[in-house]
């Protein structure tokens, strides 16, 4: 199996910590998707990093997709529970901090790549009051997650590790629970050895 990756895609680092959560080793194929002349297409038509090639030459994406595969593999303590309440339990933090990432990515691009004369900044204000928000619900659930790392803090991890990379906001400001919690985290292998690098 072999992972379309870029080094500072939170997404792909999803599912990296998600592979090493699940005791699973990843050949990485460094991507850039953003590359006119990228072959990425070839394995996604949606030209988006993570895609994860599979020894049949079938490929899966996105990040939901490839790490709900990678749990089927193992036989250890399933980062997506099969019971449906904590199963949806997990799946609705996984969607609130993958909207936390799209907000913040379509904010960047809005800021950073479409020409200046061009940008619109009520989008891009709209943008952060969605994270805003959702950091909000956070702070509030975090209580509740029990010190078990399961796919929902995972897409945490690489949710707010990414605010800070691209000094998004200072999302630790009013927010003391979180913040207590995603130091605690930085004690796990998949944690520290997937922190996102120029
Ligand atoms: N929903 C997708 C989002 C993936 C995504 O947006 N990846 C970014 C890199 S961080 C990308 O490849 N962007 C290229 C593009 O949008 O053309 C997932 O969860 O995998």
């Amino acid at each position: 199996m072999k992972l379309r990756f870029s080094a500072t895609s939170p997404y792909v680092r999803k599912v990296r910590m998600t592979a090493i959560e699940c005791g699973i080793e990843l050949g990485l194929v460094p991507t850039n998707p953003w590359a006119p002349d990228t072959d990425l297409v070839k394995d996604n038509p949606l030209s988006k990093v993570p895609a994860l090639v599979l020894d049949n030459d079938e490929t899966l994406f996105d990040s939901p997709v490839i790490c709900e595969y990678l749990d089927t593999l193992h036989n250890g303590h399933k980062l997506f529970p099969h019971e449906s309440h904590e199963r949806f339990r997990q799946l609705k933090v996984m969607a609130l901090a993958d909207g936390i990432l799209d907000a913040a990515i379509q904010a960047r691009v809005e800021a950073t790549m479409r020409p200046e004369d061009k940008r619109w900044n009520d989008w891009i204000e709209r943008q952060q009051a969605a994270i805003s928000r959702a950091l909000d619900l956070l702070e509030k659930d975090v209580g509740h997650w029990g010190g078990v790392f399961l796919i929902g803090p995972i897409s945490v991890v690489a949710a707010l590790s990414y605010l800070d990379f691209r000094k998004v906001c200072d999302w630790r400001n009013n927010r003391p629970h979180l913040a207590h919690w995603y130091t605690t985290t930085h004690n796990r292998r998949s944690v520290r050895e997937t922190e996102p690098a120029e």
